[in-house]
């Protein structure tokens, strides 16, 4: 039918609950908060929520530390609120895909407070990865792993033993040999699917399975490593991120590890078992593109997020090869490519693309560093925007990315919450900065994000400009740009089209254009400093910005993208 595969064109829109909306007035979204806003999501055009964890947990990493997989932490709601989520998202025609984390737990979670009553030895240990440590009295750890957040990445606990944590020391990873995690996770999945979702978020995906032996390992592990995601492009070029290290950061024992694909397997044939095409979408920090593609081969996930993007300068060279590269890739193995501008790990597109060395430095940005231009920021985000939108495949949106908003880089550093701050002894700025919650109303307290104005970090007061109720109906607004670009997209099936490269554009510089056929519609992204004259007739569907000249000689202005559809 026409909705087959609909993740294969599906833009889909990461809700963070904590700061998407709250109903109860304690300054934390929740569930009922999302519930009352799915008229705004049904209007702006998307097609899927992924929503960020809301489980029961103690909150150590945002949720992202499961104490238990089955229910709603209070702070979201209840189970029932969930249901009514799923009924009123899929009455307005929208899927829902939940956020899943395997590769560790809460040190809540009754699994590993088992393990650590029952001592060294007993079978609740063999769940997670307990060793001996090193040296005479075991005081060293097992191997010389560091967690993604900084420090090491073991724990010690009373009796001695070690476990291992690749992110947070509150979030012990799983052992995925252990038959009964894999028996677990399989019935994890079938609770969400019984009441409804449409497919999962799966965090991680590339953490699950360690090397044999758990060998000590010498590479660089963080965040977001530079990306090397451009086949055959070597360390010295410069359209490429200077801390590149050839994509190092992903390959050590702890990540991408062969045995991992059997899981993802095992998960599509027990999607497979249900009605109405749900899906799995791979959250794996994998390079190169081709390795990353072997998570989408048609017996494993659907999608994987394309990272590529957050790391990629605005420049033209740059952008070509990575769509080109991206959609390579996926084509190989049969999956659609995916696109991400924006989410809840990196800083906002927009603040990315108005720093300097714009578009190639995802990490946290603090109020010492650089600040980026806000008006340049927006100016080439909105232009990067109607350029993913334009290529086929499927988008990942961040909330509030259709308000324009930045990054918020003044937070005082005792507000922060984020583990990747504090652990890493406040070297990594943290991704607070993306989280700030959404700005609903400009005159009301706390710009409307809770009837109590309550916030749990506070929104800058320069905010008012980008409030839903401030552009809504607003001509020439980002939200405005979002819906018109999400509606053609729709209507114009771009989603499922395929690209060709358009050269020789009289007046259009490949230097500094990307101009790409998608069926009806030409795409035009002047990433150059003048502006670019379109061709005499052309059609003008969406701008990302004010064009220049008179309705006979249009011009395409710097940091803009148009879509236009050419005579005949
Ligand atoms: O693999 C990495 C670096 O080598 C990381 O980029 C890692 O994959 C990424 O940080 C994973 O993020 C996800 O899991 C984290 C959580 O804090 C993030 O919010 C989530 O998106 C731990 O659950």
């Amino acid at each position: 039918g026409p909705h087959a595969e609909w993740w294969r064109r599906a833009v889909i829109y990461q809700v963070y609950p904590r700061s998407f909306a709250d109903s109860s007035g304690d300054g934390i979204g929740d569930l009922p908060g999302v519930t009352d806003r799915l008229e705004h999501l049904a209007a702006l055009g998307i097609d899927a929520v992924w929503l960020s964890p809301f489980y029961r947990s103690p909150q150590a990493d945002a949720g992202y530390d499961v104490a238990d997989y089955r229910d709603v932490d209070p702070i979201f709601g209840t189970l029932g609120d969930f249901d009514d989520l799923l009924v009123r998202a899929h009455r307005l025609g929208i899927r829902v895909i939940v956020d899943l984390v395997p590769n560790h737990t809460s040190d809540e979670h009754a699994w590993f407070r088992a393990a650590l009553a029952a001592g060294p030895g007993s079978p609740e240990r063999a769940r997670y990865v307990f060793r001996a440590g090193k040296g005479p009295d075991g005081s060293e750890p097992p191997n010389n792993w560091t967690s993604v957040f900084g420090g090491p990445a073991w724990t010690r606990v009373d009796d001695g033993e070690w476990y291992l944590h690749l992110f947070d020391t509150r979030q012990p990873d799983l052992d995925w040999e252990h038959p009964e995690v894999r028996t677990e996770f399989e019935d994890v999945l079938r609770f969400w699917l019984d009441r409804g979702v449409d497919g999962f978020r799966i965090d991680v995906a590339h953490g699950l399975v360690k090397a044999p032996g758990l060998p000590d390992w010498d590479g660089e592990v963080s965040m977001i490593e530079g990306s090397d995601a451009v086949p055959g492009a070597d360390a010295g070029d410069t359209d490429l991120v200077e801390e590149s290290a050839a994509g190092a950061g992903n390959r050590g024992p702890m990540f991408d590890q062969d045995g991992v694909h059997e899981i993802y397997r095992d998960w599509h044939r027990v999607l497979a078992g249900y009605e109405g095409d749900r899906a799995l979408v791979a959250e794996a920090w994998v390079e190169p593109l081709e390795r990353l593609a072997r998570y989408v081969r048609p017996d494993e996930m659907h999608q994987a997020f394309n990272f590529s993007f957050l790391t990629t300068r605005w420049d033209a060279a740059a952008l070509r090869r990575v769509v080109t590269a991206s959609l390579e890739a996926n084509d190989a193995v049969g999956a659609p490519t995916t696109w991400v501008l924006s989410n809840h790990d990196v800083v906002r597109h927009t603040s990315r693309l108005g720093l300097r060395d714009a578009g190639s430095r995802p990490k946290g940005i603090g109020h010492d560093d650089e600040q980026p231009d806000e008006e340049l920021g927006l100016r080439r985000g909105r232009a990067a925007t109607l350029l993913m939108l334009g290529l086929p495949g499927s988008a990942y949106l961040f909330q509030g990315e259709e308000l324009g908003l930045p990054e918020h880089t003044a937070l005082d550093d005792d507000l922060r919450q984020d583990p990747a701050w504090w652990r890493s002894g406040h070297t990594e700025r943290g991704r607070d900065g993306c989280r700030v919650p959404l700005p609903w109303a400009a005159d009301a307290p706390g710009f409307g994000f809770s009837p109590t104005g309550a916030t749990w970090l506070p929104q800058p007061a320069s905010w008012a400009r980008y409030a839903l109720d401030a552009q809504r109906g607003v001509a020439g607004s980002t939200y405005e740009l979002y819906r018109a670009a999400l509606d053609l997209r729709r209507d114009l099936e771009l989603g499922t089209g395929s690209l060709g490269w358009v050269d020789g554009l009289p007046g259009a510089d490949p230097a500094t254009t990307l101009v790409l056929a998608n069926r009806a519609v030409l795409v035009l992204a002047n990433l150059g400093a003048g502006p670019v004259a379109l061709p005499e007739r052309a059609e003008v569907l969406v701008a990302s910005g004010p064009l220049e000249g008179t309705t006979d000689a249009v011009s395409v202005p710097a940091d803009t993208t148009v879509w236009v559809r050419l005579p005949g």
